[in-house]
């Protein structure tokens, strides 16, 4: 089975080596920019391909400030580190991507819109699921594919922003289109009860990944389209500094985060923290996967 799932040589060649030998390879350790692609088995060529994006280490400010437009209780700000890079998905895992591991699966769909497109995120995945496949991705390829950690996500989302979204604070709500596919003035047309933004991003269901721009890092999709599972446990934050934050040992309910396609402007921030029960799949909520690497930050700052 392993020789199903072909990885590209840079891929395997950036898991085995140190920093010196990521600089050999022609990696800039200053943008932050770099991609690799997995080459999933059967995901045919007009399929929106599987990418990575290498993430650096560093710390921000997670959580919001309490002067934030919409902010809410749970969000207290403290420094946040991570200390480590990692890979992070360039879109959010699609249909077609999750069909690769479990065939049948189907995203269904909403008031005769179809939310089960190839290009369109998997939909209707409990946690459980998209943990199954991060786990078979792994075992496929014998690299530590995973869901990412809350704040890894919130860190990969800002992509250095300190603003209430990547884009800005948007107070008016009407820039969000260029950017995300949310709850706008096309979605209200088919849903007249929705709060919705001062736009028209053009798509009342999911739309395909990464049909707007991307954040600072290249990520795509990091506030709209799908909710995002996190590996997290929901639980208050602390005031003081964090290194690598894992959440809670335990809870009842797992983070999710990255907007969703229904998702109304105040829901729409880069610290918006809900939260729903694992094991229950829903039209929201699909996820994006981290894959582990090694270089530390002081490996990254000695270059
Ligand atoms: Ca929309
Ligand atoms: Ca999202």
């Amino acid at each position: 089975m392993k020789s199903i799932l072909i990885l590209t040589l840079i891929l395997f060649s950036i898991m085995q080596a140190d920093a010196q030998e990521l600089v050999d390879l022609g990696i800039n350790q200053d943008s932050g920019l770099e991609e690799i692609q997995i080459e999933l088995p059967g995901l045919d060529e007009s399929s929106t391909p599987m990418i990575m994006v290498l993430i650096p280490p560093g710390s921000f400010l997670m959580g919001s400030p309490r002067e934030e437009k919409d902010r809410r209780s749970d969000e207290t700000q403290h420094e946040a580190t991570i200390s480590r890079s990692f890979y992070l998905g360039k879109y959010e895992i699609t249909n077609a991507q999750y069909r690769t591991f479990r065939p049948t699966h189907t995203s269904q769909s909403k008031d005769g819109l179809s939310l089960n497109e190839d290009n369109q995120p998997v939909l209707y995945v409990n946690w459980y699921d998209a943990t199954d496949f991060c786990k078979w991705l792994s075992t496929e390829t014998g690299m530590e594919f995973r869901l990412p950690t809350e704040a890894e996500w919130e860190y990969a989302c800002r992509a250095n922003a300190t603003e209430r979204r990547y884009w800005g604070d948007d107070l008016n709500d009407d820039a969000a289109c260029l950017y995300e596919n949310a709850a706008d003035q096309t979605a209200k047309k088919k849903w007249p009860d929705w709060a919705v933004f001062n736009c028209d991003d053009g798509y009342a269901a999911p739309s395909p990944a990464g049909s707007f721009l991307p954040n600072n890092f290249g990520l795509h999709d990091m506030l709209g389209n799908a909710w995002e599972w996190c590996s997290d446990w929901y639980g208050s934050y602390s005031k003081e500094s964090q290194i690598d934050p894992q959440g809670p040992s335990a809870g009842e309910t797992r983070l999710m985060r990255g907007g969703g396609w229904f998702a109304g402007p105040r829901n729409v921030r880069s610290a918006r923290r809900p939260n729903f029960y694992p094991d229950i799949p829903t039209e929201g909520v699909g996820f994006r996967v981290a894959l582990t690497i090694s270089t530390s930050i002081s490996d990254w700052n000695q270059h």
